[in-house]
C-alpha cells in the first residue's frame, strides 16, 4: 500500500469520519445557538480559508528576511502584510504577530522587560483580571512576584487610588492595564502616571477591547504603554492567536523573546488569517460593527438590569458586562447550564466579593461580538436579553423553555454564520 499522499486523496469525510462529524455537529452549534461568550467571535470565509491553507506546512523561524529556513519568500509576503495592517490599525511603531495566543504574548513580553523574582501589579482574577496577570498558579504568579489591585467596591469601577497606592508600597517593575471581565473604559493614560511614579513599565493588555481600540471606540494604550499585548480573535475578530505591539526602543527585545525566546516556528497560516482579518478591521465597515458591539451590549445590560439581575460597574462602555445571578439565587453554573439547554451560550465567572468557588461562581459574563457579526440588531439583542432573563427567572417552567428554544431558532435561522460553505464540511444538525 503506497504511503504517498496524493493530490486525489480522500477527503477528511472519508478519511476520518469521526474528527468529520464532531466538526460538522460543532458548525451545527455555531450555526443554531445564539453565542453570548464574550471572547468568541465568527471569523469570515476569507479568514478561513488563509488559515486552512498551505502555509501550515511551512516552518519560518525568525524574521521576515531573517530566516533559519529556505523557500520563506512567501510567507514573508504575509508576515510583512500583517505587521503592516497591524501598525495602519493601532499606530504602533513595532508589532510582532507570532505569539500563538493571548498568554504567549504575554509571557514573551514579561521576559522582554522582566526578569524572574521581579514584582508585577494587575487586576485580582476576581475582579475581572486575567490569569496570566499574576494567578499564583499561572506562570505570572511562579515567575513573577505578583500583587493585585481591585475595584472601588460601590462603583465597581478600577480603583486607580489602590493602583496608585499598591505601587508605591510594592514598588513593581511592571504594572498590567487590561482585564478579561471588566464592562469600563480603561484610562491608560491613568495607568501610565501611576507607572512613572513609581518607575514601573506598563503593559497594556487589550486582548478583550482591540476591536473598538482598532475603530476608535475605546481609548488606544499605544502613546501611553511600553508595551501592548493582544488576542486577534475576540473583537478585533481574526482567527485565534496573539500580537504584541512597542516601540522601537523595545522591539528588538520583544521579538527576541517571541523567538528563540518562548516560542519556535511561527504558525504562518494562522499569520495568514491574522493579516486578511487586519484587512478587514481597516475597512470602514468594522467601524459600524464595533459601534453596533458596543450598542448591542449596552441594550442587553438594560433590558437584564430592568428585570432584576444587578450589573456590575453599573453597565458597559464596551462589548460585555458581567452580571449577578446571585440575586435571582442561582449559581453561574447553574445559570449557564440553563441557558445552555435553550441554545444561549454564556460563561460563568466571577463577581468582586465572590462567595462561591470559580467552579460555581455569582455571576455569568456576557457579551455581544459574536451576535454582531451574525447581524442582530439593538432590538434582536434586547430580545436575547429579555429570553436570557425568560430563563433564569423560570428555572422549572418547561413551557417558558420550549418558547425560548422557538425564538432562538427564529433568530439563528434569520442571520448565517459567516464563513460557513467553506470547506467540504457541512454542519449537522442536533439538538442541544
Ligand atoms: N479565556 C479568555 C476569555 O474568555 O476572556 C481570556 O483568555
Amino acid at each position: 500500500m503506497s504511503t504517498e499522499i496524493s493530490a486525489a486523496s480522500r477527503s477528511l469525510i472519508e478519511q476520518d469520519p469521526a474528527i468529520a462529524s464532531a466538526i460538522s455537529r460543532e458548525q451545527g452549534r455555531q450555526l443554531r445557538g445564539i453565542e453570548l461568550i464574550a471572547s468568541e467571535n465568527f471569523v469570515s470565509g476569507a479568514v478561513l480559508e488563509a488559515m486552512g491553507s498551505v502555509l501550515t506546512n511551512k516552518y519560518a523561524e525568525g524574521q521576515s528576511g531573517k530566516r533559519y529556513y529556505g523557500g520563506c519568500q512567501f510567507v514573508d509576503i504575509v508576515e510583512d502584510l500583517a505587521i503592516d495592517r497591524a501598525k495602519q490599525i493601532f499606530g504602533a511603531e513595532h508589532v510582532n504577530v507570532q505569539p500563538h495566543s493571548g498568554a504567549n504574548a504575554n509571557l514573551a513580553a514579561y521576559f522582554a522587560l522582566m526578569n524572574p523574582g521581579d514584582k508585577i501589579l494587575g487586576l485580582s482574577l476576581e475582579q475581572g483580571g486575567h490569569l496570566t496577570h499574576g494567578l499564583k498558579v499561572n506562570f505570572s504568579g511562579r515567575f513573577f512576584e505578583a500583587h493585585a489591585y481591585g475595584l472601588v467596591p460601590e462603583t465597581g469601577v478600577i480603583d486607580y487610588d489602590e493602583v496608585l497606592a499598591t505601587a508605591k508600597e510594592v514598588r513593581p517593575k511592571a504594572i498590567i492595564s487590561g482585564a478579561s471581565a471588566y464592562s469600563r473604559t480603561i484610562d491608560f493614560k491613568r495607568f501610565r502616571e501611576i507607572a512613572d511614579e513609581v518607575g514601573a513599565y506598563l503593559f497594556a493588555d487589550i486582548a478583550h477591547p482591540a476591536g473598538l481600540v482598532a475603530a476608535g471606540l475605546h481609548p488606544s494604550p499605544i502613546p501611553y504603554a511600553h508595551v501592548t499585548m493582544t488576542t486577534t480573535h475576540k473583537t478585533l475578530r481574526g482567527p485565534r492567536g496573539g500580537m504584541i505591539m512597542t516601540s522601537e526602543e523595545f522591539g528588538k527585545a520583544i521579538d527576541k523573546t517571541v523567538f528563540p525566546g518562548t516560542q519556535g516556528g511561527p504558525l504562518m497560516h494562522v499569520i495568514a488569517g491574522k493579516a486578511v482579518a487586519f484587512g478587514e478591521a481597516l475597512q470602514p465597515s468594522f467601524k459600524t460593527y464595533a459601534q453596533a458591539v458596543i450598542d448591542n451590549a449596552r441594550a442587553m445590560a438594560k433590558v437584564l438590569e430592568s428585570r432584576g439581575f444587578p450589573i456590575i460597574s453599573g453597565g458597559t462602555d464596551t462589548h460585555l458586562f458581567l452580571m449577578n445571578v446571585d440575586a435571582v439565587g442561582l449559581s453561574g453554573k447553574q445559570a449557564e447550564k440553563m441557558l445552555d439547554k435553550v441554545g444561549i451560550t454564556v460563561n460563568k465567572n466571577t463577581i468582586p466579593g465572590e462567595t462561591r468557588s470559580p467552579m460555581q461562581a455569582s455571576g455569568i459574563r456576557i457579551g455581544s461580538p459574536a451576535i454582531t457579526t451574525r447581524g442582530f440588531t439593538k432590538a434582536d439583542a434586547e430580545r436575547v436579553a429579555n429570553l436570557v432573563a425568560d430563563v433564569l427567572l423560570n428555572p422549572d417552567d418547561a413551557t417558558v423553555a420550549a418558547g425560548v428554544v422557538d425564538s432562538v431558532a427564529e433568530l439563528t435561522l434569520r442571520y448565517p454564520l459567516p464563513g460557513l460553505g467553506v470547506g467540504a464540511i457541512q454542519p449537522t444538525f442536533e439538538g442541544h
